[in-house]
């Protein structure tokens, strides 16, 4: 079995700590973080993700995956930093008000943090005040909203509608993701952008940044 094989495996089993022994492993022989994320850790959650939908494992299998997901990816953090950055930007980041689901925007942040912004980290239930006050107070060009949840997606509506009650709509970009949000659904409340995944979000991020 390779190596990413057995970091996918070991994940789905929870083993954390094997699950960083095995990461810093495949660091040591070389294979890139881009492809130890994709092909070990996401691929394991993947999986998670298929047989908790289909009620093969359960809330409880899932938080220990997610938590050696959590562990494995924070050793690749500095390898995913593009070399030399300096700070392009300063954003604020959560999951929305209802929603517990911190894997894709720890990912977010990871790979804003590596293109050289500035990340405040709200973590997870976040409430539409809560991002706007904190754009205000810390001076925030972008308001980053994750959400994972169909019921919980819509607070990103408030979100919008909170920063233009608060006058900052003009100054402050919104944007959202996560696997039920689409760029229709981004249109359709007023948010700037949708970004698939982490690596489009810190991209576009810093382009937001730039044109300031
Ligand atoms: Co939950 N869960 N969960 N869960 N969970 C989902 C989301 C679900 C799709 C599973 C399923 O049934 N198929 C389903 C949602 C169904 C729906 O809404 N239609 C679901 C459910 C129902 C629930 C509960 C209600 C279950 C229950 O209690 N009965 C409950 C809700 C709790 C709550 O939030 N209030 C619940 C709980 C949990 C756990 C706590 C056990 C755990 C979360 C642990 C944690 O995050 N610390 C969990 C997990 C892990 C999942 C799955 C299996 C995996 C999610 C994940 O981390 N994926 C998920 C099934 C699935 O997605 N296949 C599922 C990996 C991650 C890297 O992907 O977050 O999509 P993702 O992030 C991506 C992109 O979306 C993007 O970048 C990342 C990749 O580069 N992205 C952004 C994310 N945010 C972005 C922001 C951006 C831009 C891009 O800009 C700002």
């Amino acid at each position: 079995m390779s190596i990413l094989n057995e970091i996918s495996e070991n994940l789905q089993h929870g083993k954390a700590k094997v699950v960083k022994e095995l990461v810093q492993k495949a660091i040591d022989e070389g294979i890139s973080a881009k492809q130890i994320l994709e092909e070990g850790l996401l691929d394991g959650m993947n999986i998670i993700g298929a047989k908790f939908k289909n009620n093969e494992v359960f809330v409880p299998e899932v938080l220990v995956a997610a938590r050696a997901m959590n562990m494995g990816a924070a050793l690749l953090k500095p390898l995913l930093a593009d070399a030399g950055v300096t700070n392009t930007g300063k954003v604020c980041i959560g999951t929305v008000k209802g929603d517990l689901h911190d894997i894709g925007k720890n990912l977010v942040k990871m790979m804003m943090e590596g293109k050289g912004l500035e990340v405040i980290d709200l973590g997870c239930d976040v409430s539409p005040e809560q991002y706007v006050q904190t754009a205000i107070q810390e001076n925030c060009q972008i308001i980053c909203c994750s959400a994972l949840l169909t019921t919980t997606m819509n607070v990103m509506q408030d979100v919008v509608a909170k920063a233009e009650e608060a006058g900052i709509r003009d100054k402050v970009k919104i944007m959202i993701g996560g696997a039920p949000v689409t760029d229709s659904f981004c249109q359709q409340i007023g948010a700037d952008k949708y970004t698939p995944d982490a690596s489009s979000a810190a991209e576009a991020a810093v382009a937001f940044c730039q044109s300031c």
